[in-house]
């Protein structure tokens, strides 16, 4: 048995697929991270098939995150490859005692490192077992096209986004009730971006990062590549409305979404912290949301 024969990287290696076969990662565009349990690190240990690489610094500081597994994508690698080759796409890492640095302990067999967005990833997962939600197991970055779209259509603005989608599809407020966060374009790999996405990720499971993609977190790879699907789903409903010379005016009042929060035994989102918008340049003069007319 390899250790890509493992039920949890077959699940993981389906998961790349899936998303490559939604058009959501173009060349080597987007990456995921899996946490580990203990007895899957027993399993790749048990098979004897692991040889420690270097320890290399993470670049960013997780200490809650010391001493754990993770299965990631590799930096430069396709989606579209690791079907037919984990071994050269992705990675097992362990993180060290303080949380600076990893070591790969599988894959990658070719050289290369693990994704270039290491550093959000982590530091995402690191703020959700901070926050208490350590059944978080799964970040799932990826580059949807109607989200990115949408992104150039409205203002970074964690309550326009959430408002806007939740108004597309009965499902979003029942799927994503604590809303979007949402990031100005930013320079992607970098520290800055990582902690701003895991500032926001401390209060949402989405963050869009406009002109770019989508960071989604889920306690797993199912539930966290449903929820993209999700948000882009309604993101092409709003796309597909607006490229039909439509409006979205009659999407979901937010009092229809008052009643699928008692349906559903949802609460929605609604203290948005009174975010401004951050970064007015993305949002064109043609901006129209009737933002606040709902509340
Ligand atoms: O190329 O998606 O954000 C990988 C990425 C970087
Ligand atoms: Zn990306």
């Amino acid at each position: 048995m390899k250790i890509y024969d493992l039920s949890f990287i077959q699940a993981f290696m389906y998961s790349c697929q899936d998303g490559w076969q939604q058009n959501w990662h173009e060349r080597n565009g987007g990456n995921l991270s899996y946490r580990m349990t203990d007895e899957e690190v027993r399993q790749v240990l048990c098979l004897n098939q692991t040889a420690p690489g270097a320890w290399t610094p993470i670049g960013v500081s997780v200490p809650l995150l010391a001493g754990q597994w993770y299965v990631v994508t590799g930096s430069g690698k396709y989606f579209r490859h690791v079907q037919h080759a984990p071994e050269d796409c992705l990675a097992i890492i362990e993180i060290d005692g303080k949380g600076e640095n990893y070591r790969i302990r599988w894959g990658l067999v070719h050289g290369g490192r693990p994704t270039s967005e290491l550093p959000s990833h982590l530091m995402n997962h690191e703020v959700k077992q901070r926050i208490g939600q350590t059944d978080i197991r799964v970040i799932y970055h990826s580059h949807p096209a109607n989200t990115i779209a949408l992104s150039f259509l409205l203002p970074p603005d964690d309550e326009v986004f959430s408002k806007t989608l939740w108004g597309m599809i009965s499902e979003c407020v029942v799927v994503f009730p604590d809303g979007i966060g949402v990031l100005p374009w930013m320079v992607p790999g970098s520290r800055e971006i990582a902690e701003a996405t895991s500032e926001l990720m401390s209060k949402y499971d989405v963050v869009i990062w406009c002109q770019h993609g989508i960071f989604c977190a889920g306690k797993d790879l199912d539930t966290a590549f449903g929820l993209t699907h999700t948000v882009e789903k309604a993101a092409e409903i709003f796309i597909k409305v607006r490229s039909a010379g439509g409006n979205t005016d009659n999407a979901i009042s937010m009092e229809n979404i008052h009643r699928l929060e008692k349906a559903f035994l949802v609460k929605a989102q609604d203290d948005f912290g009174h975010r401004q918008v951050r970064d007015i340049h993305t949002a064109g003069e043609g901006y129209s949301f009737r933002k606040g007319e709902e509340d």
